[in-house]
């Protein structure tokens, strides 16, 4: 038997390169190492207001990104999160097992809750629990490892703190998982600024590139791409802008630390620019056809996800039995 691995990720936009950087192209390297279940996430979505036309497509458009990415649906689960009940289920169970103050300190509802431009007040409360299903996300499928960007990092800890809690309550239930960051590219910066995460829901202009941008747009944001007033690469000490935009290459290119810096030492930046746009889009151009080809045929797609909940659900099932047994929950 091969371990476990389960990650997701939110219909809330486009996908960008720091999802697929972070976690996407790492869930396709390592697909055939492990037992693969990969989730997209609309529950979360709605923990800010979403389109639900536009929320309901997402998902397809997402399940179809993973795919073109180079994930194979014959190895891989690939469903939809809301398809399978026990994620909300378990998720109460946690909401009444995690104290306040653990959530109290989750840093991404504060900057979640300012990127709305909203108070504690309008708010939705789903925003402030949601690390809750976020555990009953992967602690249902009993997973070993839970490949993410560094930004979920805080979420995956808590998540085994909730494991822990429940077992030493209840008894042991729950494996406990550990988290997996990629080397290269865990936290790609916003191009606008790069002092803030890539993140889908910005709405900067010139903050993310998209998977699907055509190699126009992604010239055109590389060429806008903050970088600062020195005249070409510091290596030792490159100022966040440069530093994101030499991450990007490497992590595209998988060059060594060594070939990166004998090739882009002292390079002035309209140059550096020009290779990463050239990098990048030559990347991109396969997913991009991929996924245009799998879009065209909605019935096959939606296929894959019916089945992959089809297979998936009873694994739930079974962990959600345990849980609910443990904690005293009716049943006949
Ligand atoms: N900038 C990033 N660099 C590296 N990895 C990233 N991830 C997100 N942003 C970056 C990783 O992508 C996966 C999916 O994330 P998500 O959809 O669950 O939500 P998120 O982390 O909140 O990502 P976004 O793009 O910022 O979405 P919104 O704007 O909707 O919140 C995760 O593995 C994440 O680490």
């Amino acid at each position: 038997m091969k371990p476990r691995i389960f990650s997701g990720m939110q219909p809330t936009g486009e996908l960008h390169i720091g999802n697929y950087l972070g976690a996407l192209r790492g869930w396709v390297e390592i697909q055939h190492d492990y037992e693969p279940i990969f989730c997209i996430v609309d529950l979360h979505a709605i923990t800010v207001r979403q389109d639900p036309k536009q929320l309901r497509e997402n998902c397809e458009r997402v399940a179809a990104l993973y795919l073109a990415a180079g994930i194979d649906p014959d190895r891989c689960a690939v469903f939809v999160q809301s398809q399978i009940p026990a994620h909300v289920e378990l998720a109460w169970i946690f909401t009444c097992t995690v104290p306040f103050g653990w959530l109290n300190r989750m840093t991404q509802f504060k900057s979640k809750m300012q990127q709305a431009g909203s108070s504690r007040d309008s708010i939705g409360t789903g925003l402030f629990v949601y690390p809750a299903l976020m555990a009953a996300d992967i602690l249902l499928y009993q997973a070993r490892f839970v490949p993410v960007g560094d930004d979920q990092s805080q979420h995956i800890e808590l998540t085994r703190n909730i494991a822990h809690r429940f077992n030493n309550l209840y008894g042991k239930t729950f494996r406990v998982p550990s988290t997996k960051l990629p080397t290269v590219g865990a936290r790609i910066m916003g191009l606008d600024d790069p002092t803030k995460k890539m993140s889908k829901s910005s709405t900067g202009p010139n903050h993310a590139i998209r998977l699907l941008d055509p190699p126009g747009r992604v010239k055109k944001l590389i060429g806008r791409a903050v970088t600062d007033s020195q005249p070409g690469v510091n290596w030792g000490a490159p100022g966040p802008g440069v530093a994101n935009l030499l991450t990007v290459f490497q992590a595209f290119s998988g060059w060594s630390d060594r070939r990166m810096e004998s090739h882009f030492a002292g390079m002035r930046y309209g140059t550096l620019k020009g290779q990463v746009t050239e990098m990048v889009n030559s990347k991109l151009a396969p997913i991009q056809q991929r996924y245009g080809e799998l879009v065209a045929d909605r019935p096959q797609l939606r296929e894959v996800l019916r089945a992959s909940a089809e297979r998936v659900a009873p694994i739930a099932q079974r962990t959600l039995r345990r849980a609910k047994r443990r904690t005293g929950l009716y049943s006949v």
